[in-house]
């Protein structure tokens, strides 16, 4: 572990505020829903009000007779070309697939399923217009509870199916017979702890609703969509529509946050391309945000029953874990895999030996899910952190000694945990002992115990939640082993300009989180040019033609090295320029600052810039080369990245209102070598309020019917900056041994450590209260109950 310093003179390490946020708050942004296009109709979606239902009659005639409608299709119209949106994630091999049609056409499976589209003039018009579309429903049972779903003569969801279980995928871990296994480790256990933890289901909350645009060429098509995939959306459209890949553009524009919110291809873009090739004319569909609520897919949404086993000493020796995942109504492009995703990570940060992991997938008639940021990893980690910190609590140990005692030490990485993942580097006393330090720890211990004696209704609690997370999704083989339906390599090109100005085209597709800033340190780094001088072309299949977008925070530990690699074919090539044009062996020139010198004579040297030039005039180019320094790398990692950190969290609970506040958080993460800590600190701010809203926030709800209660943002409550603290926050640097810059993700970060940190801390502060849990989030109202025993302490 070191300190994080700035490198003098070097731009990786600089604080540089965003370059891409003058262009995107001065007015210049172009979202999806600000474009116009001749002759463009607008789209609005007829969507089911039911959450289970066969449609007996369907008629979107009527419509078509209303002011400005130019035509008017239900899922019958598209019976035969709709296809089914892809699942890209078969995680068993007997993964029941029931088929998941852009419009519905017999059933409807959730209440905002699309039924019907109306193409107008202007938007109000197409929206007005949805009323006279004539549907029949004939109600069928809604599907909600999860157990319930897969009990014995449950309704089904589907009516080609025999059961609401999707799959099961199970993973055991351990050296049997050596006191290693899970059976073992339960039947010598000196002390088991259990909990069910529930976590809610969640709407990533993006700022800029979903939005496509769609524009018919001929036999092929150019999509504009918020989307944080455009190559998988170019690919996936295709496969859908049987359109041929090379005739599909896809655009993403400037894109308003997606949380993994948009990273499958939605049915509202199938539906935009089936209208746009119909009626051979553009068409634009944005959502409300009630739609979002409604029908953009839902993460977490899982029920986690947990057993730890540990000796009297607090050593644990077994972690056994049975998930109940809700998948919704239909398969989501990736959704069916997002439990696996966690299952590598509920060792955690400890050597825990012997591990089992089961998870159950099931249909309800629900939104369908998928990612939600960390997507998996937040459910696992808070799973493991809670119950660590309950095992704590049954021990009656310190909850970060009892971590203390569990996790890997910093000198015993490279660490294989039981989950069968490679840590390469970490340190989580360094992390832990920061966080420690900036919280005043043992202060708030004292205030705390003062606030008990003294009989405080407002008692104060601690929580810790420590972490590590698999990012970057790669290696591709590994991916592959998991039935992943891609790879996790990535692409870029550098090309030099004649005047030695450098454009990076990425197969990365940023939505928030800074990669023209971040990306241009790197190049402006490697090169020794001026910052200023870089520009990052990505989002447009045609001009990014190679890409897997952006999402498991694999951007700058992916897609950042892919750059690095075509930016080191750069420099070795320019080395080979600049020994013909100085007259010197390459293995004599040092590279220094943007410039190539002979080593020991400092008047020998020729820059970058006169090495652009050269390689583009080629007057003058060694025998056989070819002009341009332009360069293109793939990079596909050797192993995923392992960021972790320690999250602190103090809370004051009224016990007379329920009421929670914050007003302690500290963070210490470690992202190994930080390229610019301001964007680092942006993400961990933002990761760590959606951490803190689903603690106490944010909940999707359904009633019995499968009606969605919160379908506005006045139900469904995201913290304002409000009702967050200042947070605290600080990073360890201890650098990767797996990429060329030292660097880990830190995208999602915040998010995984939050949501158990401030949960620990509730539970803290009602310990005396005879309360050992609380469900999520944590209202005013379950907090009360729980104080005053009609509610929330676990059975
Ligand atoms: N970074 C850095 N040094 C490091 C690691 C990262 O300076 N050692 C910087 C990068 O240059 C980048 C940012 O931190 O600007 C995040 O990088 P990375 O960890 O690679 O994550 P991604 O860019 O791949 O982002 C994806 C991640 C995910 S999965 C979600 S969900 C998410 C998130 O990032 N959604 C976001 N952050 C978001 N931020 C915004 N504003 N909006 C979203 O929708």
């Amino acid at each position: 572990m070191t300190a994080v310093t700035e490198r003098p003179g070097t731009e990786i390490g600089k604080r540089r505020t965003r370059k891409e946020d003058q262009h995107l708050i001065t007015g210049h942004s172009t979202f999806v829903d600000n474009m116009v296009l001749p002759g463009m109709a607008y789209l609005a979606i007829l969507r089911s009000p039911m959450a289970h239902a066969r449609i007996t009659s369907i008629d979107a005639s009527p419509a078509r007779e209303r002011p400005g409608v130019i035509a008017a299709f239900t899922g019958r119209d598209f019976a035969d070309s709709q296809g089914n949106l892809p699942c890209a994630w078969p995680v068993t091999p007997d993964m029941v697939n029931p088929g998941y049609p852009s419009l519905a056409v017999t059933q409807v499976n959730f209440a905002g399923d699309a039924v019907a589209v109306v193409a107008a003039r202007t938007r109000a018009q197409a929206l007005d217009a949805l009323e006279a579309v004539e549907v029949d429903y004939d109600p069928l049972p809604a599907v909600i509870d999860l157990e319930a779903a897969l009990a014995e003569g449950a309704p089904l969801v589907h009516p080609n199916t025999t059961s609401n279980k999707c799959y099961t995928w199970s993973f055991e871990s351990g050296a049997a017979g050596t006191g290693g296994a899970i059976t073992d480790a339960l039947a010598a256990a000196e002390v088991t702890v259990s909990r069910r933890f529930v976590q809610q289901r969640l709407s990533p909350s993006f700022m800029e609703p979903r939005s496509t645009v769609v524009q018919p060429n001929g036999d092929g098509i150019t999509i504009w969509s918020a989307t944080q995939i455009p190559h998988i959306l170019r690919t996936m459209l295709a496969l859908t529509l049987g359109i041929p890949e090379h005739k599909v553009r896809a655009i993403a524009p400037d894109v308003g946050g997606g949380f993994g919110g948009k990273i499958r291809i939605t049915p509202e873009e199938v539906i935009c391309t089936l209208v746009a090739r119909k009626l051979d004319r553009p068409v634009k569909y944005t959502e409300s945000r009630s739609e979002t609520l409604l029908a953009a897919h839902h993460g977490r949404a899982q029920i986690q029953d947990i057993t730890v086993t540990a000796q009297r000493d607090g050593t644990v020796t077994g972690l056994d874990v049975h998930l109940l995942a809700d998948l919704g109504a239909y398969l989501s492009m990736i959704g069916p895999g997002i439990p696996l995703l966690g299952a590598f990570m509920y060792p955690g940060i400890y050597k825990i030996p012997a591990y089992r992991f089961v998870c159950d997938g099931v249909f309800t008639t629900k939104v369908p899910t998928d990612a939600y940021r960390g997507a998996g990893r937040p459910e696992a980690t808070y799973a493991v952190e809670r119950i660590m910190t309950e095992l704590a609590s049954e021990l009656g140990m310190d909850q970060i000694e009892l971590r203390r005692k569990n996790w890997i030490k910093h000198e015993e990485f490279p660490f294989t945990s039981v989950a069968g993942l490679t840590y390469d580097t970490g340190d989580y006393e360094a992390a832990t002992g920061r966080a420690v330090e900036l919280m005043g720890w043992d202060e708030l211990k004292r205030e705390q115990q003062a606030r008990r004696a003294a009989g405080n209704p407002v008692q104060l609690g601690l929580g810790v939640s420590t972490y590590t997370e698999m990012c970057g999704i790669a290696p591709s083989r590994v991916l592959g082993s998991l039935n992943f339906g891609s790879g996790g390599w990535e692409h870029a090109s550098v090309r030099v300009l004649p005047t030695g100005k450098v454009q990076v085209v990425t197969g990365i597709s940023p939505h928030g989180q800074g990669h023209e800033t971040g990306f241009s340190q790197i190049v402006a780094d490697r090169l020794g040019i001026p910052f200023e001088d870089v520009e990052i072309i990505h989002g447009d299949t045609l001009t990014s033609p190679k890409g897997l977008d952006t999402y498991g925070s694999r951007s700058l530990v992916v897609g950042g090295i892919a750059v690095v690699k075509a930016l080191d074919k750069v420099i070795e090539k320019a080395r080979r320029i600049a020994a013909h044009l100085l007259e010197a062996s390459e293995g004599d020139l040092d590279f220094e600052a943007g410039s190539f010198q002979v080593k020991g004579s400092p008047g020998s040297s020729v820059s970058m810039t006169d090495i652009a030039l050269a390689a583009f005039t080629a007057h003058n180019l060694p025998d056989g080369m070819e002009p341009s320094l332009d360069s293109d790398a793939t990079f596909d990692p050797v192993n995923f990245s392992f960021p972790h950190g320690t999250h602190l969290c103090a809370v004051e609970v009224d016990t007379e209102t329920g009421f929670v506040t914050i007003p302690k958080y500290v963070c210490v993460d470690d992202c190994g070598n930080p390229i610019n800590p301001l964007l680092i600190e942006g993400q961990v701010h933002g990761g760590v309020a959606e951490g803190i809203g689903q603690a106490l926030h944010e909940e999707v709800v359904y009633d019995d019917a499968g009606n969605l209660a919160t379908g506005t943002f006045v139900d469904y409550t995201p913290p304002s900056a409000a009702d967050l603290p200042s947070f605290i926050t600080d990073l360890t640097v201890t650098p990767s041994t797996d990429n060329p810059l030292g660097a880990k993700g830190v995208g999602e970060a915040g998010t995984i450590g939050a949501t158990p940190a401030v949960i620990n801390a509730i539970t803290d502060a009602l310990r005396p209260y005879g309360v050992n849990d609380i469900q999520m989030p944590a209202t005013p109202e379950r907090v009360w109950r729980a104080v005053h025993g009609s509610q929330g302490g676990a059975s």
